[in-house]
């Protein structure tokens, strides 16, 4: 029998082979990242496995993937369902990007600590939001609505095994099989021709349109390694002739710790692509849809921490426009040299960031009683605080990602008033409660806190309890 993990790490895995074959640039990315990663962990030690285990991180993706329609949505929370991963989280980035973006979003991932351990697959899935008039006249919002009922991204038989590896936790060694087969090709670049005209009829509104509703198929469209050290990846990944987008998109670099999440990548390549034209006639012109990505993730903010960061990045672009001529890098790392605690003590005692809490083999034998609050058992010794690690995604920064990746602007009419999408009603849409990626950061504290407690018999505490 083949466990839900297991299958999640192979999914994973022939995902990366494929992916590595038909991008070539990727496998340079992945290559890359395992030498940064290997040389941090001989500099640093076991410093550098203080957010994951290093084979954890070596193994460690996010893919992307978008669909057009609730029912296309429901059928991927099913394949995702069968690898012990559930939708996180809500990112509208129709609101964070400047340029055309009609999609919201959800990240399919494990939610359990263990899960995560074992394999932290993700990914991030879009979907098309064609009842936005911003961006689809009621012509054409039909004209696609129509085009998508038309079309299936996943074989009954994949969807079938997807249901039994769910509710059974496993599948047999040969369904695995077919199930694995099945689920990496539904996520491949499709050979079908491409209608050229209805293609370029959605690129003029969103080359993410396009990408969606104008081809018969979904795919993968990055899949992205973990580094940890993003700044010494750019310059590998420069130096070796490989065109990085321009910026890292998230926290700058800086000398505290590092927070959330930190990203770039290397931009989407024209590849070949069939398409037909008016007339019937088959021709090769080429599109431009597949990229890689690559992250550093950081320590999982509280929603005080959260906010800490959000008004930190609206600090820096409100000087970034009043001083255009400055390095952007540079402004953000002054203010947040100014604003941001910068050690993990800090963000702990302000209740800013999560760790999970451990007693100490080595904590204070004379007699004394412990202190109450948190920060002071970590301060004096009876407790040892681990960071959790972020598993989600930053909504600018995806924008970032998407923007940077279009070929057009495309077009947006901001006199209309947009259509109301929300977390409730994607969850609605999916058929499946999205959770909250607080709660789980939250849960996965408290139970730590809790087993502190009940070893030293302690009052009851809470892990946001800060210094007084
Ligand atoms: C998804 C972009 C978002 C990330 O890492 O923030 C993303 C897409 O391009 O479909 O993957
Ligand atoms: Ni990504």
């Amino acid at each position: 029998m083949t466990s839900q993990w297991q299958l999640r790490a192979a999914f994973a895995a022939r995902l990366s082979d494929m992916y590595g074959r038909e991008v070539p640039a990727y496998t340079t990315l992945v290559d890359v990242s395992r030498e940064v990663n290997e040389e941090v962990l001989r500099t640093h030690g076991s410093h550098a496995e203080r957010l994951g285990s290093i084979h954890r991180v070596t193994a460690e993706r996010h893919g992307a993937i978008r669909v057009g329609t609730p029912r296309e949505l429901r059928q991927v929370a099913r394949v995702f369902g069968a690898l012990g991963m559930y939708p996180v989280g809500f990112y509208d980035l129709r609101e964070a990007a400047a340029s055309a973006v009609p999609v919201i979003s959800t990240a399919f991932r494990p939610v359990d600590g263990e899960e995560l351990a074992r394999n932290p697959f993700r990914v991030f899935t879009s979907l098309l939001t064609p009842a936005d008039p911003r961006f689809f006249d009621a012509g054409l919002r039909s004209r696609l609505e129509n085009f998508l009922d038309g079309r299936e991204l996943f074989p009954p038989e994949l969807l079938a095994l997807a249901d039994r590896a769910e509710a059974t936790g496993e599948l047999p060694e040969e369904e695995a099989e077919r199930f694995l087969q099945l689920a990496v090709r539904a996520f491949e670049l499709s050979p079908e021709p491409v209608d050229k005209a209805w293609y370029e009829t959605l690129e003029r509104v969103s080359a993410v349109a396009a990408d969606i509703g104008g081809v018969r198929s979904t795919h993968i469209n990055h899949l992205t390694p973990r580094v940890l050290d993003i700044e010494e990846l750019y310059r590998r990944m420069t130096e070796r002739g490989i065109e990085m987008i321009d910026t890292i998109q998230g926290p700058p670099s800086w000398r505290g710790p590092d927070v959330l999440l930190r990203q770039t990548s290397f931009r989407a390549l024209a590849e070949p692509r069939a398409l037909r034209t008016p007339d019937g006639a088959v021709t090769t012109g080429a599109l431009r849809v597949r990229f890689g990505e690559v992250e550093a993730r950081g320590i999982a903010l509280t929603r005080e921490g959260r906010a800490l960061y959000d008004s930190l990045l609206a600090l820096v672009d409100e000087q970034t426009t009043s001083r255009p001529e400055a390095n952007r890098g540079e402004l953000a790392r002054t203010v947040w040299e100014q604003h941001m605690p910068g050690s993990e003590e800090q963000l702990l005692a302000q209740g800013l960031a999560y760790f999970t809490y451990q007693v100490e083999a080595g904590r204070p034998q004379d007699g004394s009683r412990p202190p109450a609050a948190v920060a002071d058992l970590v301060e004096q010794g009876w407790v040892r605080a681990e960071p959790i690690v972020y598993e989600d995604f930053l909504p600018r920064s995806a924008a970032g990602i998407f923007q940077s990746n279009l070929s057009g602007e495309g077009s947006r009419n901001n006199d209309q008033q947009g259509a109301a999408y929300d977390a409730a009603w994607l969850s609605g849409a999916i058929g499946r409660e999205i959770q909250d990626p607080f709660a789980l950061y939250e849960q996965q504290q408290n139970r730590s806190v809790a087993q502190v407690t009940r070893e030293l018999r302690l009052a009851p505490f809470t892990g946001q309890e800060r210094l007084t």
